[in-house]
Order: structure tokens, then C-alpha cells, then sequence
């Protein structure tokens, strides 16, 4: 449907693959920063992961894990379980500890100045992965790598703007937010508000969020359908409040995917089989494995080297057509 949107987002995403694997070769000394290496000589890195609330945050962590031992990296791993203060607490662990090089999946986009300025401080650098943070002042962090989480909104709404097309009657859309300030969940709203004002007949009668977790999909869903006796379609965030939904719209007797059309985000295995399966009918992709990149980014940021303002990973959208083709070769 939009293979000319999908080929050159790939382009995009394999020449800054190749741009940055490019850039790896290269060592120097570095007077940005990085703290003493490790005993074995390895580069040291702190990374403060946001939780395990999703299928997608799981594949993140395990590519992050697995990038780090394959390119000789030694991994300082937190989980800080949702909390943004454990988050922050992390970080300042790893200043204290003089590690190289800090990455983290920021919660939240907001309240971050004063630990990133800790770090800039202590001449360590970081480098955001996934989630950005709303700092004015860029040069608290190195660089940012990850989705571009307002396209996965638009390509959402204008996948049902095109499905709509010949709607008489207003289309009633109920919306799962990701987490409350994150930015998935700011920019995949605005992206998807955005494109559905093509179509007036379109029309999101409730949005509340349900934490990108499977249980709050759940919780939020029963809520919807107890209160809209008319939904049409739902727009969630992620693939796993798509999935806690599926079960409240079945136990209020609907057939998801037929009586209620299902958009989702990430294209995580069990995403895509919902998606085989027929009760899910558009996913737009986000890409958790950010690990290899996010290695040699770790290895030009510790060398002193410039890296680009921001990296985009590859993506594509979903139909259900397309998740059967798929399904068998998905890793995560
Ligand atoms: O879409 C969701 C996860 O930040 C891109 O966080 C990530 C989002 C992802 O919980 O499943």
C-alpha cells in the first residue's frame, strides 16, 4: 500500500546502518569524556532500561544485552521498574562508579536537566535510546537513537483514513495511550490526531491511557465499552493494550477485528499473530532492537568521534496480509 514510503524509509535506515558501522574502525582519544576504562581494558557502560512492561521492552533489552557481549562491551544493566527516580538514581550510579558511557530509555520526557548536567559534569557522556527527553539545552546528550514515533501515529491514521474512505456515518475511536508524558505516547497521539483530520467523519470519542501494559489495555477497554455502546475502532499504542483488549471486547461480545477494527504499534510476535489471526488489522512497526547500533554509537561517543543529532531506526506498517507473509521469520 505505501511500498514507496516503506523502501525509502528502509534506505534511510540502512545507510545509516552502514554510515555508522563505518564509523566504528575508527579510535582516538577522547576529550569528551569517558571515565577510566575497565580493568580489562573494555569500555564500560551504565544503561538504565525503563522497565519489562511490554513484549517490546523485553526484545529491547535482551538486543541491548546481546549487542553489548558481542562488540566486547562491558554492560552495567538497571531496571528501574517504571520509576522515573530510579531511573535518575541509576545514572547517578554510574557517574559514581566512572563508567564510560551512560544510555538510557528516558521514562518520561521531562525531568531530566539536572542528573544529565551530573553526567556532562563529570565529562561522561549519554546517549538516549527509544524515549527522547524535552531538555532545551542539546548538549546535555550525545545523541538520540531510535523510532520516529509521530510517523508510526500518522501511518496509523492515514491507513484509516484510506479505510474510511466511504464511511457515511461519524466513525467512533477509542484511543489506549501509552505512559502518561512518554514520548511514544505524546508523538504517536499527535501523529495519528493529525492524520485522521482528513476524514471529519472520523472522530476519537475516548483516550486514556493504559501504561503499554497488557492489563491496563484490559482495565481501560472494559471502561470504554461499558461507557460507548458504539465504538468502531481502536487506536492503541502498543501491541500489548491491543492485546488486554482483545479480551475485554470478547467478553463483551464483539468480534475484534470485524466489529471493532484494531490499529496497533511495535509488531511484536504475539502483535503479529493477532494480526494473522484477523483480530488485529494494522500494525505500524517500531523496531526494539536497537542494540548493535546503540554499540557502535557507545564505541564513536567513548572515542571522542562526532555521531549524528539523531538516528532513526528502520520501520515498515503491517497489513494483516502482510503479518501471515512475515510471521514465520519474526525473531521477537
Ligand atoms: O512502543 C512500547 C513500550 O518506548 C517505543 O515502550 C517504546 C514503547 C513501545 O512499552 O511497547
Amino acid at each position: 500500500m505505501r511500498t514507496t514510503g516503506i523502501t525509502r524509509r528502509r534506505a534511510v535506515a540502512v545507510l545509516t546502518a552502514t554510515l555508522l558501522a563505518a564509523g566504528t574502525a575508527a579510535c582516538g582519544n577522547s576529550d569528551t569524556g569517558g571515565g577510566p576504562a575497565a580493568d580489562d581494558g573494555k569500555i564500560v557502560l551504565g544503561f538504565a532500561q525503563v522497565g519489562a512492561e511490554s513484549g517490546w521492552r523485553t526484545a529491547n533489552t535482551i538486543s541491548i544485552k546481546d549487542a553489548a557481549a558481542e562488540a566486547g562491551i562491558e554492560l552495567k544493566f538497571d531496571d528501574a521498574q517504571q520509576k522515573q527516580e530510579n531511573q535518575i538514581k541509576a545514572i547517578r550510579n554510574f557517574i559514581q562508579q566512572k563508567v564510560d558511557v551512560i544510555a538510557f530509555s528516558p521514562k518520561v520526557e521531562s525531568g531530566w536537566d539536572t542528573v544529565l548536567k551530573e553526567a556532562k559534569d563529570a565529562g561522561i557522556p549519554v546517549i538516549l535510546t527509544d524515549r527522547a527527553v524535552d531538555s532545551a539545552d542539546k548538549t546535555l546528550y550525545k545523541t538520540f537513537i531510535g523510532s520516529d514515533f509521530v510517523k508510526e501515529g500518522r501511518l496509523s491514521g492515514e491507513w484509516l483514513v484510506e479505510q474510511s474512505k466511504g464511511a457515511t456515518g461519524t466513525v467512533n475511536i477509542v484511543e489506549l495511550q501509552g505512559t502518561t508524558g512518554s514520548a511514544p505516547a505524546n508523538d504517536r497521539k499527535e501523529g495519528f490526531a493529525e492524520a485522521i483530520k482528513a476524514n471529519p467523519n472520523l472522530k476519537i470519542i475516548a483516550s486514556q491511557t493504559g501504561e503499554f501494559t497488557r492489563a491496563g489495555g484490559k482495565a481501560v477497554m472494559e471502561q470504554f465499552l461499558k461507557a460507548n455502546p458504539k465504538i468502531d475502532v481502536l487506536f492503541a499504542h502498543n501491541d500489548d493494550m491491543g492485546l488486554g483488549a482483545l479480551e475485554a471486547i470478547t467478553a463483551a461480545g464483539k468480534t475484534p477485528g470485524k466489529d471493532i477494527t484494531i490499529i496497533t504499534v511495535d509488531a511484536v510476535k504475539d502483535g503479529m499473530q493477532a494480526l494473522a489471526d484477523g483480530k488485529f488489522n494494522f500494525i505500524a512497526e517500531c523496531s526494539p532492537l536497537l542494540g548493535p547500533q546503540l554499540m557502535d554509537l557507545v564505541k564513536k561517543v567513548h572515542a571522542g568521534e562526532t555521531v549524528p543529532a539523531r538516528i532513526l531506526t528502520e520501520e515498515t506498517t503491517f497489513t494483516q496480509e502482510q503479518a501471515k507473509e512475515v510471521l514465520p521469520t519474526r525473531k521477537y
